[in-house]
């Protein structure tokens, strides 16, 4: 199923009235603030967020799973998905594939459709955290580190095959996420483990195209519960560094302990250069893999504002970070889950935008926290939801996505076409 460019350009003109009346307002304030309002719309719509092919059906817990019906039961039907999704919010131009959920059949056929739908192939995925049917050995005690030299040879492989349908499809980088850990005290040589882990990377990054990057992305637990090789960013960071300039941490905000400063975590890998990729999500408690900005937006905007302070710093040799929503969703819609996801990510991103660094910078300098404290809520407390909109409408996109999208009734027609019981694959 595709949308019809002109029903949303019809429920656009409902919406335009009251559109334009915020917009003038809001204009008008941002105006008064020094602020290039088209400046801003133009960065709003090059900030684009790729989408994992994963994200498209309804997730589960391990105790269930709930779904909505009309779930994409392809490849090509995910890309169809996501290019509705870009054609509502002109913000989600990007597709990123997880291997083997997604193995692309006829890659020219595949890269058709995602041009039709005006959309590109970010950083593919690989997967040593499931057996597959077909698989001769197993990862239940590891991959990249485990004990057994055939299963580091088996995952090794793996990411070469991975890196080879990247390249098939035009991706420029391979991100790598381990489960692999240990449960119990005592069951794993930390240090062996590290090592191997490190050695087997070794081999990848060596077996990726010269213009390709390896994010390399951390999590403190799950599904191991003990300990996790690459716990954190700052191991994350140790194996970059050793494997070479290709090489980058893969910042998941979900893969944090409670109450964890991610904006300085943020700050420290942008100044060393070495941030290459971005999760999205929100929680209360560990990877749970909600809406973004549903639980913490003042922490998604402090992270924001040094996420930008590091995409302005002239001397930063950071390279433009990948970015991706990483999501699980089990309650709501997957696909309006998305587009409040990419609205909240966009508010974000333009709030810190606001930001009055200069101002910002001499507050730091004059000691003084509570004008530092004015300034960036100031910023943050601005309602741009009006200038969200106007960056989507500018762009051919609907002015309220979640609005258009019931009321051409998406799931329905989806429901129809695939079915109350199509399952994605994923999680
Ligand atoms: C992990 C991690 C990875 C994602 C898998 C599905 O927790 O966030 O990025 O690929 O989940
Ligand atoms: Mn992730
Ligand atoms: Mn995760």
């Amino acid at each position: 199923m595709q949308l019809d460019k002109n029903q949303i350009k019809s429920l656009n003109d409902q919406a335009l009235p009251d559109h334009r009346e915020s917009f003038e307002y809001l204009s008008q304030r941002l105006i008064h603030q020094n602020l290039e309002v088209e400046k801003l719309i133009q960065k709003i719509q090059d900030f684009q967020v790729a989408i994992p092919s994963w994200a498209l059906g309804t997730g589960g817990t391990r105790f269930g799973r709930f779904p909505g019906g009309g779930e994409p039961r392809s490849l090509e039907e995910k890309i169809t998905d996501v290019g509705m999704l870009h054609a509502l919010n002109a913000g989600s131009g990007a597709i990123s594939l997880h291997i083997p959920w997604d193995i692309p059949g006829n890659v020219e056929k595949i890269k058709a459709l995602a041009t039709a739908n005006g959309l590109l192939f970010d950083a593919v995925n690989s997967n040593t955290f499931q057996d597959q049917p077909e698989q001769e050995l197993s990862y239940k005690f590891g991959s990249l580190c485990h004990t057994d030299a055939g299963v580091r040879k088996q995952a090794v492989n793996h990411n070469l095959e991975v890196i080879r349908y990247g390249e098939m499809l035009g991706s420029k980088s391979l991100t790598v996420w381990l489960a692999d850990g240990s449960s119990f005290p005592g069951q794993m040589n930390f240090r062996k483990a590290l090592q191997r882990t490190l050695d087997s990377l070794k081999e990848i990054y060596a077996g990726m195209p010269e213009d390709w990057k390896l994010f390399v992305e951390y999590k403190p637990f799950e599904p191991n519960f003990y300990h996790t090789v690459i716990q954190d960013w700052g191991t994350s960071h140790l194996l970059a560094s050793q494997l070479g300039e290709r090489a980058f941490t893969l910042v998941d905000l979900g893969h944090h302990l409670p109450n964890t400063n991610i904006e300085q975590i943020v700050a420290t890998l942008m100044m060393q250069g070495k941030l290459g990729g971005f999760h999205f999500n929100d929680s209360k408690f560990g990877d749970d893999d909600l809406t973004v900005g549903a639980m913490k937006p003042y922490q998604l905007f402090l992270i924001f504002n040094e996420l930008v302070a590091g995409m302005e710093d002239k001397q930063s040799t950071n390279p433009s970070p990948a970015w991706m929503i990483d999501a699980s969703h089990n309650l709501k819609d997957p696909m309006e889950d998305l587009l409040q996801s990419i609205e909240a990510i966009q508010l974000a991103y333009a709030q810190a935008l606001l930001v009055d660094r200069d101002a910002l910078e001499s507050a730091r300098e004059d000691n003084d926290p509570v004008f530092a404290q004015e300034i960036l809520q100031a910023a943050f407390r601005t309602d741009l939801r009006p200038l969200i909109a106007e960056a989507r409408f500018q762009a051919g996109a609907a002015i309220q996505p979640i609005s258009v999208y019931r009321k051409l009734e998406v799931r329905k027609q989806l429901v129809l076409e695939r079915g109350s019981k199509s399952q994605a694959t994923g999680l």
